[in-house]
This record gives C-alpha cells, structure tokens and sequence, in this order.
C-alpha cells in the first residue's frame, strides 16, 4: 500500500486527497442537517418573551425503575403551549409584589383557628429552612428541615439573610397560593404535572434525565457527596444557582430539574393509573389527593427535584419522578415556573 501511494502522481494523490476531504466535509453537513430536522419544530414567535414553544405529543408518563409512585407508564397526550425557560426569579416576583403589595403566605402569621396551641411567638411568621447536620450521626428523617421565624422569600435563609445579589436566582418560600396568585397577575397558569414531564424530557423518548440516561453533576444543580452530612460542589453549587447555569434541555428550558422544585396543579395521588391515552390529563379534583405518608392531607404534586436531591437521598432530578408538597408550605428549595396555552386562530 505504502509502495503504491508513494507511486502515485502528484496530480492524483492530490486529487485523492481533495476528494476524500470533500467527503468529510459533506458527511458533517449532512450529519448537521439531520440533528436540525431532529430539533422539535418551534414557534417561539408567538410565545411571550421568556417562554419557549412546546410543541404537544403522546409520551410516556413516568418510569417503571424508580419509585413506586411513578407507576405505572402510562401513555398520555398533551396539547401545544408555552413554557417559561426559566424558574420565575426574585426579580420577577419582586415586581409582582411591587405592583400588587401581595404579601405570601410565610410572611404571614399562623392562624390562631389552626394552631390553637401555639403561643403569639410561636404563630409569628416564617418557614421551613433547610440546615445541613453538624455532626455526621444518624438523624431522624426530614430533621434538616428547621422552622426558621422571618424566613421568606424575601430573606431565603432567615432574617439576617437578602437577596443582595441574588435578582436572577430562583424565588423559594413560595407557598401553592403565592404561585397561584402570581401565574394570575402576569397572565399564565401553572403546568399540570402531564405537561411538565412532557416539557422536561425535552424530546427524549423514555431516558432517565432530561438530557439522557447518565448522570452527569455537570447537567443540574444537584447535590453530590453523602446527604445530608457532606457536599461535594462537584457542580459548584452548594446551594441554590442563579437560574441558567446549566446547559438547557432539547426544548431550551433551563433548570427544568434541579435547582429547586417546581410546583403543578395537579393533586397528589400515588401513581398514573387512570390517566391511559388521556389527553391533557390532570388531577384536578383535592378529594381524590392521596399521600400514604399523610393519608387526609390534600397536597399538590412538586417535580424536577432540588439542589438537595443526592443519589443517596430523593435522587428526584428526573422528568418522571415526583414528590407531595402540602399547598401551604413553601421551603427553601420549591420555587415554580409557569405555562400559557394560546388561544387557537
Ligand atoms: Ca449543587
Ligand atoms: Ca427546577
């Protein structure tokens, strides 16, 4: 072979040479063309600004690898809408509260109807914060969640925190009610459960994450290292990440796992069953809500899991899985963004 190369006439080799390049070269447009016509065909144009165009489709709902509550697949159609690419902002909802004066429901004091047994102190306002354990021991389950007075959206961790710098992260401390009252004043609704997972799976067939089936700290804001003793930042987040860091899922929603949680209209119940080739499904109805851990409390369905999902622990960064949340609680790692279905011509 070496012998007939070095034989050749110039004038062919170079002919060879240009030819073979020319292949190469078509190969790749040719390559680049398909992903192009793999991409989902959008109409972003007529979106609001911040929204991307979801084009609607049959998918399965759900996995049957995971937790039980994911259970079973079941295939499920939704319409076309829009969806917000990122997690609503402080700064989104602080031109809420400005034009409104609409006060959230962990700025507000307990009721005296509902905790007839607490103190005037005890009722003042605040919420859930999550405080990772000192000491690597056994805990109790959930005892990282500590009841902090003056935590709100407004100050994330407690009173002696702001939102200095911290316009474009997610707003969290964000009760059911809040994102109702907000998803009102800007003109959207809230994506049921069907809807969100559609959107998350970001046009992947049935994989385990919105951006395929490995793990990867690179693709979410997650937590890495044992929870809840030990972060590893492996993704350079301890907490939570301006919206945006990560790279977009194949419908160009950002954070769409990870980061913090997102809430839906749906209520809660374990599972799909029911929902088979529906179209736009949702659980609308609190009487049929049911969460095995709290039997009688009507909760909502949260999605996308947290900065504080772990593989060891809630491993919940997935479009199918799921979580209860009850309506009146926020935390400090649900926040929520929002969908606007637009009116036929
Ligand atoms: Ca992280
Ligand atoms: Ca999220």
């Amino acid at each position: 072979m070496q012998a007939i190369v070095k034989d050749m006439n110039p004038k062919t080799k170079k002919t060879i040479l240009v030819c073979l390049f020319g292949g190469l070269v078509a190969i790749l447009l040719l390559h680049q063309g398909l992903q192009f016509f793999k991409q989902p065909q959008v109409a972003n144009a007529d979106c609001p600004e911040g929204m991307v165009w979801i084009q609607g489709g049959s998918f399965n709902i759900g996995s049957e690898g995971h937790y039980m509550e994911e259970r079973p697949v079941t295939n499920v159609t939704v319409t076309d809408f829009c969806m917000d690419k990122y997690e609503v902002t402080n700064a989104e909802f602080a031109r809420f509260v400005k034009d409104t004066g609409y006060v959230t429901v962990a700025e507000r004091p307990l009721s005296v109807e509902e905790f007839p047994n607490l103190s005037e102190g005890q009722r003042s306002p605040g919420s859930l914060v999550f405080i990772a354990p000192k000491e690597k021991k056994q805990i109790r389950e959930g005892s990282w969640w500590h009841w902090v007075l003056g935590a709100n959206w407004q100050h994330p961790t407690g009173l002696d925190t702001n939102l200095e710098n911290k316009e474009n992260y997610p707003v969290v401390h964000i009760a059911y009610e809040d994102a109702l009252a907000y998803s009102k004043w800007v003109g959207k609704s809230l994506p049921t459960e069907a809807q969100w997972e559609f959107a998350a799976r970001g046009g992947l067939k049935n994989t385990i994450f919105s951006w395929g089936n490995k793990y990867s700290a690179k693709k979410a804001n997650t937590w890495q290292g044992l929870f809840p003793f030990q972060n590893t930042e492996q993704d350079g987040y301890i907490g939570m990440a301006p919206v945006g860091s990560f790279p977009a899922n194949g419908y160009g929603l950002y954070d769409i796992t990870g980061n913090v949680w997102e809430w839906t209209q749906d209520w809660y119940r374990i599972g799909h069953q029911g929902k088979e080739d529906q179209v736009d499904p949702t659980i609308s109805n609190p009487e049929e809500s049911f969460d095995p851990r709290e039997p009688g409390a009507a909760k909502h369905v949260i999605k996308g899991g947290s900065y504080l999902c772990a593989p060891n622990y809630c491993s919940r960064y997935r479009p199918a899985a799921r979580e209860a949340q009850s309506p009146d609680t926020g935390t400090s790692h649900i926040g929520f963004r929002l969908v606007k279905i637009l009116a036929k011509n």
